[in-house]
Formats: structure tokens, C-alpha cells, sequence
């Protein structure tokens, strides 16, 4: 097997310190970060036990708001979330385990992946939410041994499925999120964990081995996908390495993630909580295990200071961008003056200023950021594969609304899409 650990397990013990400070910035980000959101940091959670980062005061405090807020959404609450949950909640041994149990979660889980089935019947084959969502959930039934039919669930992640593509493109996330979970699935059928008879067997070696083929051949400058898809792509390699020989140059993903995180690339909690784990060697098929960590507690540098952030003195400069939305054959176009460093949202809301029709536009919190969600109050929805898309210079963007950071003189554009 190749070597993409930054902390290969066999070297565990000897590996360095100064390894551990190039993820500092990335275990800093996580752990500054200011959580009112229960549900969305659970990602975070499940990823400071996964790699064994002990602050008991932020578990506590990141453990009490997502039990609270899984309480409260109950309803509203999607596979993918509760999935996360569940995995954060019960990861690497600890007592959160009880909750888990008493507010029956994982039969839950059981409930709202049926849902996103019988969706798919319903909706020609389109899920509540997406496939990376259904991939978690089924990752997590497997792990905390909810109940699931392999030979009805399996066919479902079949790579021709439509579900992993959007606008025709492979979704490297999506992908990554299915191996692991049909690993998981795999390696239960093999201990005999789970009923399930040959053909199902079968079936998910070659789900495996082509999803696995896919993001290697979505492969670019070391990087699986995009930045942001990597981290799990990684995870998704480890685990099923005997899918692929020789695949070379690890080093080079790894110096391009360094990179990366030196660059301030991983500056959303959620972007460090889906990177960290590869990093060190871990994916989220390790959550049952007893987790422990190289860097800590003591070799990670964990400042709990706020990062200074330098306010100019120099009067700030402006910037101007064209900013349009694209619906159908139909655009509304304009130019917009925002301060330098101004991010894509920003121009929306100027844009929105001037003209209220033409540019009146909602969005919605996710981990990632603004979400947006409808523009002149058309709405993005699941069941039809709509979205609004959006683009620099007619090329679709690799960063949210509240994260791109605009330049002068772009070409930015919100477009009614389907993926
Ligand atoms: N998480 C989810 O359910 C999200 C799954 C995910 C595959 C996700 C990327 C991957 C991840 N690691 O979390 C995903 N995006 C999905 C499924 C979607 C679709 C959402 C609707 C649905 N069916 O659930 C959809 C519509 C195709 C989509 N993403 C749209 C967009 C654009 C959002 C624009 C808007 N209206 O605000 C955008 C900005 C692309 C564009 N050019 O329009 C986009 N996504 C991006 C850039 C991203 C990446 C974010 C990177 C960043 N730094 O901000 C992403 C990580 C992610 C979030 N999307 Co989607 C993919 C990537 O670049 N690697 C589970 C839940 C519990 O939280």
C-alpha cells in the first residue's frame, strides 16, 4: 500500500513533533470556532475524538448542543445529519453512547434512510436530500448495527446511478462517502455480521472498485476532486487499498494539502473537520475503536486565543464586479461597487439594494456557510434537481457564497440550474 499518511502507523511512535505543528492551524480553526449551531458541529465533534484531540470543555460544550438540538429538530433533522450525530455521539468509546440509546437514534436513522428510498420511488430517483447523505447514513446503520437490508439497499449504489453525478460530472464527495460506507457493508458481510448471500457480495466489490476507480481518475495536481473532496477521497483509498496498486505519488497529495492548509484554504471548522482525519492516518470506519492520537494532547499547539486579525488603518479601497442572474434565456445584469475583499454574497447584497426585483434573493445557514436558496423567489428543490448555481467568469465555483472572495472587474453570475 502507498503511503498518504502524514503519520503512517507503523511509525507512530517515532514520528516527529514538528509533523503535528503543520495541522496546528487546522486543530485551531476547530477548535476557536464559535459553535450555536448544534447539529452542524457534529462533524467537528466526530473529528476532534476521531483523531484523539482532548479538550474536555469543548467536548462537553459541543456534546450538549447537539443532543439539545437533536431534541428540538427532531422532525426536520436529515439522514445525513443524524448521521452524524450518531457517529459524532458515539465515537471512540465514551459515555455519550447512553443518549444515543435512550432517544432511540439509531432506529431513526433506520427511518429516515427508508424515507430517502421511498423518495427516490416517488420522485424519479431523486432522495430527500443527496447521496452523500444516504451514503452516511448507511455507513452509520452499518456501524452501530442498525437494521438494513443488504440485498434491497445495495442495488441503490450502483456507480450508474444517477445520484452521483451532478450536471453529469462525478461528485468526488459523493463517491468517497459511498466507499466507505459499502466497506463498511462489505466487511460486515464478511464477518458474518449481517445476512446477505454471494451475489450481494459481489455486487458491492464491484461498487467498490469502480467508485474507487472514479476518483482516482478524477485525480488533478495530486488533489481528488477539488481541495475540499480530498481529505474524505483519502479516507475512501485507505480503506479499500488492496482496490488499487501503485497508485503513485502520495507525496504529492500530501505537499498539496500542506500547502493548501499554509494558504488558509481550510478556514470553515467543516472543511478542517473533513480533512484532519486522513491526515492522520484515520477514516470513519475507525469511530468504533479506541481512538488515540501522535500529537496529543501536547504536541498539538492549541491556542485558545483568537487569531489577530490586522484592521488596515488606509481608508478602505472599492472594487466593481458585473453581477447577473440567469434564468433560463433570461438575464438581469449589473455592475456593483463593493469594498476590496468582498465576498460573492456581499455583491448580491448590493445588487439586491439597488434593485429589489430583479435581484431579491434568500439564503440558509449549512456547515459551509450561506446556502442560497431562492432568487427572485424561485426556489431550489430536491425533487426536481434544481439549484442555483454559482459561477465567476462563466466557470462554476468551487467555494460558497459567504467564502469567495471577489476580484475587480469579474463576471459573477447566479444560474437556475439542474445537476
Ligand atoms: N452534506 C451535504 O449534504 C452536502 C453534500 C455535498 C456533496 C458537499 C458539496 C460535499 C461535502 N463534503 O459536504 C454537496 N455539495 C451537495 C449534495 C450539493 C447539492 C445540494 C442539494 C442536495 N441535493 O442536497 C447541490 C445543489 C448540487 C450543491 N451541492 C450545490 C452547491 C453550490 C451552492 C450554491 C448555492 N446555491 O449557494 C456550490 C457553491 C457550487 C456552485 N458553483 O454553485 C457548492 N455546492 C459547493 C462549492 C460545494 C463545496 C463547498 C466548498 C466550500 N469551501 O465552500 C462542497 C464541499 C459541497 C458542500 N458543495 Co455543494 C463540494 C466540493 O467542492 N468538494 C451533509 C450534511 C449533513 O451537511
Amino acid at each position: 500500500m502507498s503511503v498518504c499518511f502524514l503519520f503512517p502507523p507503523s511509525l507512530a511512535t517515532e514520528v516527529s513533533k514538528e509533523n503535528c505543528s503543520y495541522l496546528n492551524p487546522l486543530v485551531n480553526t476547530m477548535v476557536n470556532s464559535n459553535y450555536t449551531k448544534g447539529i452542524q458541529s457534529a462533524n467537528i465533534l466526530l473529528t476532534l475524538r476521531l483523531v484523539g484531540i482532548q479538550n474536555q470543555r469543548l467536548e462537553q460544550q459541543l456534546t450538549q448542543q447537539i443532543q439539545e438540538d437533536t431534541n428540538r429538530r427532531e422532525s426536520e433533522i436529515t439522514s445525513g445529519e443524524l448521521a452524524l450525530v450518531i457517529l459524532a455521539l458515539g465515537a471512540c468509546k465514551n459515555l455519550d453512547e447512553e443518549f444515543i440509546r435512550d432517544a432511540h437514534l439509531v432506529s431513526k436513522l433506520g427511518e429516515k434512510f427508508k424515507a430517502e428510498i421511498e423518495n427516490m420511488e416517488t420522485h424519479s430517483g431523486n432522495p430527500l436530500t443527496n447521496y452523500y447523505q444516504l451514503s452516511l447514513a448507511l455507513l452509520t446503520l452499518c456501524l452501530s448495527d442498525g437494521s438494513y437490508s443488504v440485498t434491497n439497499v445495495i442495488p441503490y449504489f450502483t456507480p450508474e446511478n444517477k445520484n452521483y453525478y451532478f450536471g453529469g460530472q462525478f461528485s468526488v464527495d459523493t463517491g468517497a462517502m459511498a466507499v466507505l460506507a459499502l466497506t463498511c457493508v462489505k466487511r460486515s458481510i464478511e464477518k458474518e455480521k449481517i445476512e446477505a448471500d454471494k451475489k450481494d457480495l459481489n455486487k458491492t466489490n464491484v461498487y467498490i472498485t469502480s467508485l474507487v476507480n472514479k476518483i482516482l481518475s478524477a485525480k488533478h495536481d495530486g488533489l481528488f476532486g477539488n481541495i475540499f473532496s480530498t481529505g474524505e477521497s483519502m479516507q475512501a483509498l485507505f480503506v479499500s487499498s488492496n482496490y488499487y496498486k501503485n497508485e503513485g505519488n502520495c507525496q504529492e497529495t500530501l505537499h498539496t494539502v500542506l500547502y493548501n492548509i499554509s494558504q488558509g484554504a481550510f478556514h470553515l471548522p467543516i472543511a478542517a473537520a473533513q480533512i484532519l482525519p486522513a491526515l492522520m492516518g484515520k477514516t470513519y470506519l475507525d469511530v468504533n475503536k479506541d481512538c488515540s492520537s501522535v500529537c496529543s494532547p501536547v504536541k498539538f499547539n492549541i491556542s485558545t486565543d483568537k487569531p489577530v486579525t490586522v484592521t488596515p488603518i488606509i481608508s478602505p479601497s472599492y472594487i466593481s464586479v458585473n453581477y447577473s442572474v440567469q434564468i433560463n434565456e433570461t438575464f438581469n445584469s449589473t455592475k456593483v461597487t463593493v469594498r476590496k475583499g468582498s465576498v460573492f454574497l456581499d455583491v448580491m447584497k448590493a445588487a439586491q439594494k439597488q434593485n429589489e426585483a430583479a435581484f431579491r434573493f434568500k439564503m440558509e445557514d449549512s456547515p459551509w456557510g450561506p446556502y442560497i436558496i431562492s432568487v427572485q423567489d424561485i426556489r431550489a428543490n430536491n425533487n426536481d434537481r434544481t439549484y442555483w448555481e454559482l459561477l465567476s467568469n462563466g466557470q462554476p465555483l468551487s467555494q460558497g457564497a459567504g467564502s469567495y472572495v471577489v476580484k475587480n472587474g469579474e463576471y459573477l453570475e447566479v444560474r437556475w440550474s439542474k445537476y
